[in-house]
């Protein structure tokens, strides 16, 4: 194993609690990630001794605050090889960032007639600002559909891209559900030649693997602090020419430069993007867990996310009532979907709280996937940098209780 686990978990308090009498074992990070001390201890820090307004005020206290916020910025911007701080908006999640750029981006540049393509794995973060920015502009909603293996089918994509109505593509670096990582640089290269942009979904890769957005090609990336082990914040990144050209999405104070009674002038990016008080605490707590993550090394995570991943699916195919969605090892991410015959993922989901074990069941909020397998629900346990073959263990061994229980 690359990372040591054990020293990992003692970093994160939660995991001296138990659950139901059983030790924690927390298959959920895809849902949100549990907290380090570093993150929580920087938010305590801020809230007991550097929290003021920030922008605003001229005494010490607030430049201290102002700082620290900004110099947070810079921490992400770095994490994700953003060419410069400013490219990143502070936003209330993935959700809201990408609800930003369907606004801001989509109102102005999508007219009717024009194409959005989105994909069949696509969270519906990801997927609904599309679907209905394209209804109110009467603009066609395209789908690169998902095979049986759960990969995007991109043969479809020249022929959506080569009458030049494709105006932008909308994927995910990592799906939700499948753990399907799919090229998205591929479909960036493929997106630009026909003079379409990309927004990419970064929720479930930036806590995950490193992630650059000018190696992928990205527009626009879209991910959650709360995945990450930071607070419930997110971020939106976009190129600063893009950004530039686009109109506020919000309006209030901060983002503005004067307001006379009839019109008003917008202050510059990232400003112009956050109107009113941000999350001023949780955003410099990000600043800290994009430091955490560092220091254990992105690479590490991924390469102990691909080991991980691979002995839960070995493990599962003992199970011959587990049904795994998504493709093998090679080409996933952390995130193991899957529905047992004749069992409601709901009723998985409780005997497993049972056991200590947190997995979600539901449809992850990606029903047109769910539905393109056929299914209404799944089960899912997703792993992060403080989970081992252990929790792998108690999982299949759970399952089997699962079996013995339900099973008819
Ligand atoms: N997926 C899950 O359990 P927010 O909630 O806005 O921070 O993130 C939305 C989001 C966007 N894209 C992808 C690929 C996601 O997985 C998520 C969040 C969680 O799968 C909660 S539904």
């Amino acid at each position: 194993m690359p990372l040591d686990v054990a020293a990992i978990r003692q970093a994160f308090p939660i995991f001296e609690r138990t659950v139901h009498g059983k030790r924690l074992v927390f298959l959920d990070s895809a849902a949100s990630s549990q907290k380090p001390r570093a993150v929580i201890e920087t938010l305590s820090r801020v809230y007991s001794h550097s929290y003021t307004n920030v922008h605003r005020g001229l005494y010490t206290l607030a430049e201290e605050a102002t700082a620290l916020y900004e110099e947070a910025r810079a921490k992400i911007a770095a994490f994700i090889n953003a060419p410069e701080p400013a490219e990143v908006i502070n936003v209330r999640n993935a959700t809201e960032g990408i609800n930003l750029v369907a606004y801001s981006w989509g109102e102005t540049h999508i007219r009717a007639g024009d194409r959005i393509v989105v994909t069949e794995m696509e969270h519906h973060a990801n997927l609904v600002p599309w679907q209905q920015l394209a209804l109110r502009k009467g603009a066609a909603l395209a789908y690169i559909p998902v095979n049986d293996a759960g990969q995007l089918d991109l043969t479809v994509l020249p022929a959506l891209l080569e009458d030049g109505r494709t105006k932008i593509v909308a994927c995910s670096v990592m799906s939700n559900v499948l753990g399907t990582v799919p090229p998205v640089k591929q479909v960036a290269e493929m997106a630009h030649k026909a003079g379409a942009l990309v927004m990419m979904d970064g929720a479930q890769a930036v806590p995950h693997r490193p992630v650059d957005v000018q190696a992928l090609g990205a527009d626009f990336m879209a991910f959650s602090g709360h995945k990450m082990c930071g607070p419930g914040v997110g971020v939106l990144w976009g190129r600063r020419e893009l950004l530039e050209a686009m109109p506020p999405f919000l309006y209030g104070g901060d983002m503005i430069r004067t307001v006379k009674r009839d019109h008003a002038k917008w202050n510059e990016v990232p400003y112009k993007f956050e109107a009113g008080t941000p999350a001023i605490a949780e955003v410099i707590a990000l600043g800290a867990a994009a430091d955490f993550l560092s220091n254990i090394g992105m690479e590490a995570i991924h390469t102990h996310e691909q080991e991980i991943v691979a002995y839960a699916l070995e493990r599962l195919a003992e199970l011959p009532r587990v049904h795994v969605l998504g493709p093998g090892p090679a080409e996933r991410g952390g995130v193991v979907a899957f529905w047992m015959d004749g069992i409601h993922p709901h009723d998985i989901a409780a005997i497993l709280d049972e056991e200590g074990i947190c997995v979600r069941a539901g449809h992850h909020c990606a029903q047109p996937l769910h539905e393109r397998f056929g299914l209404a629900a799944s089960a899912r346990a997703s792993f992060y940098i403080y989970n081992d073959q252990d929790d792998v263990e108690a999982l299949v061994n759970a399952l089997r209780k699962v079996e013995r229980v339900l099973g008819r």
